[in-house]
């Protein structure tokens, strides 16, 4: 049931104990970057007494990582570095991560461990459909499943006809997918026929890297008839495999032997109490080449109190509920794109690919929700189309306090990304930052 019991299961106090010899490890490596030498000086923030600390250090940002390109955060002689994986925003220079042969180790024992957690064995066919390449997703769970013993097949995102071919020749039983790309596969399914209960052998889905909705992994539980599980990760800490869900599937456990986990107030950076929303920030403690402190993910979870029934006493988070950068603020109403999809996904006519557009009209912002119907009822009337358009629209005001154009489109008439789904585009002049 464990990949690793002596680590997953460890008493809460061991487990502390451990953080903070390591976080105070960390430190001292950490001081050898130029970044946390300056901020620092050289000899390093010194050794903290306790794990609360930590709250005392000052945070680290993406904008930090991008203004210290390319080798600001490198705490290993190059020569130690075996990889790096980078990802390049919309402007200014791409953050870089590298790696030692030991974080790349650590990183696939992690990886290991989350899957043998849901239940992956040696025996299962393993079809990692994310992305190989910069992109952490698809080589962070490859490693993951070698070193597990799965036959491991790394096809990447794409091609549905092809997917399906090696799901059926190689009786494929696990999956790790977006969950932007499980819903058009599940579209792609139903317009071939195919059902995956009887014509494929699938157990199991690993669906992380975007955010998406409750509703959203019932969705594809049902139509693929698997059990779905979420991946929390980030490139900053090594990839997938930073949190996971457990078979009783109540949150993410955080795995705190290898980060210190915080929740603070975006706007004030106060540490929060269990239980409260925030932005989580993460601290790496086992990491070489790249480590990081108090880095601020800008996504925003809680800590869910009490212990787990699988027995591990890692810390769980909460499904992430957008980043804090993300928020639309429409005529002065604040909303996040996943409170859209929650509300789009409970309703069945409607399909896999959905797109949020806000527009400015007369001086005002207007919200468009363009979504794909399934194919049966695109094929409906003109008014069971009507109806099915005012309910939406009552459903999403009611959600939003906004009312929203609904524009309902055949299946395939939006753009799908075969990387991560591009769900809003805000084409105000002011792109919605105050107006
Ligand atoms: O997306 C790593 C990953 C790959 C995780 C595959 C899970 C599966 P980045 O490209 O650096 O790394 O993007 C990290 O993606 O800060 C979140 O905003 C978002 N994200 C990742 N996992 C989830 C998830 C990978 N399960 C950023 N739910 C993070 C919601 C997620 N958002």
């Amino acid at each position: 049931m464990y990949w690793d019991r002596a680590a997953e299961t460890m008493d809460r106090r061991d487990l502390e104990r451990l953080q903070l010899e390591r976080l105070n490890a960390t430190l001292q490596r950490a001081a050898h970057a130029p970044y946390y030498r300056d901020l620092h000086g050289a000899r390093g923030a010194g050794p903290l007494p306790s794990l609360v600390d930590i709250a005392g250090l000052p945070f680290t940002t993406k904008a930090d990582l991008r203004d210290h390109f390319p080798y600001g955060f490198l705490a290993v002689p190059m020569e130690d570095v075996v990889r790096l994986h980078s990802s390049s925003g919309t402007t200014g220079n791409p953050t870089v991560i590298y790696h030692t042969r030991a974080d790349i180790e650590a990183w696939a024992d992690l990886a290991a461990r989350s899957m043998y957690m849901t239940g992956v064995r040696k025996a299962d066919v393993f079809q990692n459909m994310m992305g190989y390449g910069l992109f952490t997703g698809g080589i962070g769970l490859h490693y993951g499943a070698e070193r597990l013993g799965a036959l491991t097949i790394p096809i990447g995102p794409g091609n549905s006809k092809r997917q399906l071919w090696f799901m059926r020749q190689f009786r494929t039983t696990v999956v790790h997918i977006l969950p932007s790309y499980a819903l058009r596969l599940a579209t792609f399914f139903a317009e071939t026929s195919i059902d995956p209960r009887k014509d494929l052998a699938l157990r199991i889905a690993f669906i992380g890297a975007e955010p998406h909705t409750e509703e959203t992994r019932r969705r594809i539980e049902q139509v693929w008839g698997i059990k779905v599980y979420n991946s929390y990760g980030l490139s900053e800490m090594c990839g997938p495999g930073v949190a996971f869900e457990c078979p009783e599937q109540n949150g993410m456990h955080l795995w705190e032997d290898h980060f210190i986990l915080e929740i603070v107030d975006p706007d004030t950076g106060r540490v929060l109490p269990e239980g409260e929303w925030g932005e989580l920030v993460l601290t790496s403690l086992a990491r070489a080449a790249t480590p990081l402190i108090r880095y601020r993910t800008r996504d925003l979870t809680r800590i869910l109190p009490g212990p787990c029934a699988c027995g591990r006493t890692h810390r769980r988070i909460d499904r992430i509920r957008g980043r804090s950068d993300d928020m639309l603020i429409i005529n002065g109403v604040n909303l996040f794109p996943m409170q859209v999809e929650r509300t789009l996904m409970r309703e069945p006519a409607i399909g896999s690919n959905y797109l949020i557009e806000v527009h400015e009209e007369n001086f005002m912002d207007r919200l468009h929700v363009k979504v794909e119907l399934r194919q049966e009822a695109f094929e409906g009337t003109l008014a069971e189309l009507e109806h099915l358009a005012a309910r939406v629209t009552d459903e999403l005001t009611a959600e939003l306090g906004v009312t929203p154009v609904v524009k309902l489109l055949e299946a395939g008439s939006l753009p799908a990304a075969e990387g991560k789904a591009v769900r809003v585009v805000d084409l105000r002049k002011s792109g919605g930052k105050g107006a």
